[in-house]
């Protein structure tokens, strides 16, 4: 399995701090626990890159890493905790809004990530929801397929694409079996496009 060399860059916790836009952007976000900061450790191929399982209830932030200087890898603070305020639900519409915004930032496409088990919620569908209106290209990740029996998989994810309503079928991947990851870099070359020439 390729290892790409991948750094992190810089944490925002808030708006004001956002980093200035420098490569092109590829964002993830999917409620906590759905198998993201997984995911980006599987797609770069590094066990500790992205941090898993941090403990929900600490500083929301959006993180960059940066992979092979190509482009940066976005992580979004996840969402769907047991205990957020009001108040905290506030911060994290608005640093998402802040960060979801085409003229703002080189964003070329979002995964949004979906463990294969659960139904979509509606914290699921108003995410959707904030990047088709935003205009921004996503794609649905079906995560955690090993969880599943292979023969259940396929008919799951035809589920859930109809529950979804998503434009093309989501991807199906588990970080744990190591399933689907020239399926996520294919979908990221296309986002990215061509390489400039040096
Ligand atoms: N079986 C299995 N577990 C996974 C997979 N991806 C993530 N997990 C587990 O799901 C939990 C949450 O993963 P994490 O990456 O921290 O999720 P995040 O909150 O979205 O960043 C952790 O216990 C992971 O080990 C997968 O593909 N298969
Ligand atoms: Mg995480």
């Amino acid at each position: 399995m390729r290892t790409y060399r991948a750094h992190f860059v810089t944490m925002a916790p808030h708006v004001g701090v956002l980093p200035e836009p420098t490569l092109q952007e590829i964002a993830m976000v999917g409620r906590s626990n759905s198998g993201k900061s997984t995911l980006i450790n599987f797609v770069v191929g590094q066990r500790h890159l992205a941090r898993v399982s941090q403990r929900p209830g600490k500083t929301r932030a959006i993180v960059f890493f940066d992979v092979e200087e190509r482009f940066h890898l976005v992580d979004l603070p996840g969402y769907g905790f047991a205990k957020t305020s009001q108040k905290e639900q506030g911060q994290w519409e608005r640093l998402l809004l802040a960060y979801l915004d085409p003229q703002a930032r080189p964003l070329v496409g979002v995964l949004v990530l979906f463990d294969m088990r659960r139904d979509p919620d509606e914290l699921d569908m108003a995410m959707v929801e904030m990047l088709r209106s935003a205009g921004i290209a996503w794609r649905a990740v079906w995560t955690k397929a090993d969880k599943l029996k292979p023969s259940q998989r396929k008919n799951r994810a035809i589920k859930l694409d109809k529950l979804l309503g998503t434009e093309e079928p989501g991807l199906m991947v588990s970080s744990k079996a190591k399933l689907g990851r020239d399926a996520i870099w294919s979908w990221v070359d296309e986002r990215l496009g061509p390489e400039a020439p040096a």
